[in-house]
């Protein structure tokens, strides 16, 4: 059985940009759901005992799209969690280096977020050892890519912001960057992509299913 991973600060930590009500609904209603979800399917279709991860690359290689979206959702959710801090950050080390100009960073990031066509997810990630601003659709995936670490996620389904900003991505989007976004995370994420570009391989992983 997989468990809605721990959150690793309060439900009201990071307001007032994300509000205590939204890390309730998205955190303990709709990652919730994909999780438990997930948990049904291993039993009905009595699926092989691994990771999250396992599950995600199975799922892509049967074409099980229930399984995919759920295991997807799943692992994105976990990541997403990680990538925010309650207090704002910067880039520091190697990684403010990779980076270098960081308003032009921002600037590719908000408009991969807003620019994506309804629900998705806006990443920061390294592909073959170089920086890289993509977004991936409903529930895919990055650790499907090749040569891809992701480094920060931030959600662009409505379910994200709604409740704190209506309709307004960009605005959320701005202060999910200014505010939110946890560097400390991503260093630790880059280090980790530098160690091993195998898909996958290395960084944040889903914490490992109880028996
Ligand atoms: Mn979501």
């Amino acid at each position: 059985m997989f468990a809605l991973p721990k959150l690793p600060y309060e439900e009201s930590a990071l307001e007032p940009t994300m509000s205590r009500v939204t890390i309730a609904t998205h955190y303990g209603k709709h990652h919730k759901r994909y999780v438990d979800s997930v948990n049904d399917l291993v039993v009905k279709k009595s699926l092989p005992a691994g990771s999250m991860e396992d599950l995600v690359r199975l799922a892509a290689t049967t074409g099980d799209r229930g399984l995919a979206n759920n295991a997807g959702q799943s692992w994105n959710h976990g990541f997403f969690w990680e990538s925010m801090a309650p207090l704002p950050t910067l880039p520091g080390g190697a990684l403010a280096a990779a980076i270098g100009d960081l308003p032009k960073l921002r600037e590719a990031f908000l408009a991969e977020g807003v620019g994506h066509f309804a629900s998705g997810w806006a990443w920061l990630i390294v592909r073959e050892g170089k920086l890289e601003v993509i977004s991936t659709h409903d529930a895919e995936c990055p650790i499907l890519l090749p040569g891809v670490t992701p480094l920060l996620v931030c959600d662009v389904w409505e379910h994200a912001y709604y409740l704190d900003f209506k309709n307004d991505r960009k605005s959320f989007l701005e202060a999910w960057w200014d505010r939110l976004a946890n560097w400390r995370f991503a260093e630790a994420q880059f280090a980790a992509a530098q160690v091993s570009s195998t898909q996958g391989g290395s960084g944040w992983r889903y914490p490992a299913p109880t028996a």
